[in-house]
């Protein structure tokens, strides 16, 4: 079969894959549009609200007014770093737009959120949000919802019978760790257990399973997202529920 095997000279190069960069970066300055003076604009977390936040920080030095309520003390120290002002859900607690990342979602808006581990605090002022708009690009796009590990926050006290009663139900629970294999504790100082299971073709049963002493979030947003802005290509497709 050697006359066959593929050589450099007949194999077809590969697409040059999509520059997920660029992705985030479309997703988020869409995102930023919706912005105007006089906002409350709940801050997200991970790679691509950061894209999001800075493009706020620039639109903040061209005079946008707005204030912003970040959803981790990552984000809170981007935000600062940029000059962005901040306020608290205790000075606002109705936030008017709410932008944040997510690490998978579904035709129906339903999100896997807590990659980062900040799942508790973006659930919180997403909450709190009178619109709620997520920004990915195309690798988080999964029908059904899954590929992604499912984060759940749960109180150390209590860890251990909560990973029991996950064992139980077939969740495949594991306590997540650093980089330094110590546990990984949240900004509100939890832990984070994350459910390594392939699918979640009914996340509002699954949902319900998470609900158990010691738990104190998890990270299925079902119902909240507004609309999905992905970036694909060289555009931004939209997803409305
Ligand atoms: C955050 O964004 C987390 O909920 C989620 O894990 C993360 C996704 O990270 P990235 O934007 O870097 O892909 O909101």
């Amino acid at each position: 079969d050697w006359l066959t095997r593929p050589t450099l000279r007949n194999r077809p190069m590969p697409d040059q894959a999509p520059d997920q960069a660029n992705e985030k970066q479309l997703a988020a300055a869409a995102a930023v549009q919706e912005l105007a003076d006089g906002m409350v604009v709940g801050l997200g977390s991970g790679s691509t609200s950061a894209l999001a936040i800075r493009a706020i920080g620039a639109a903040v030095k061209g005079g946008l007014d707005i204030l912003g309520i970040p959803t981790s003390v990552a984000s809170e120290q981007l935000a600062r770093e940029l000059g962005i002002p901040l306020t608290t859900l205790d000075e606002h607690p109705a936030v008017d737009l709410t932008i944040d990342g997510a690490d998978r979602f579904n035709d129906s808006l339903d999100l896997i959120k807590g990659g980062g581990g900040a799942l508790l605090r973006e659930k919180v002022v997403a909450a709190a949000s009178k619109r709620f708009i997520v920004i990915t690009d195309a690798s988080k796009h999964a029908n059904p919802l899954g590929g992604f590990p499912v984060p759940v926050e749960v109180i150390p006290f209590g860890v251990q019978p909560v990973l029991q009663r996950f064992t139980d139900l077939n969740l495949n629970p594991v306590i997540r760790q650093t980089a330094a294999g110590v546990p990984f504790i949240t900004d509100e100082n939890n832990l984070i257990v994350d459910l390594q299971i392939a699918a979640v073709p009914d996340p509002t049963k699954l949902a319900e399973q998470l609900v158990t002493p010691g738990v104190v979030e998890h990270g299925l947003f079902i119902g909240l997202a507004d609309e999905v802005l992905m970036g694909v290509g060289g555009g931004v497709q939209r997803f409305t529920a």
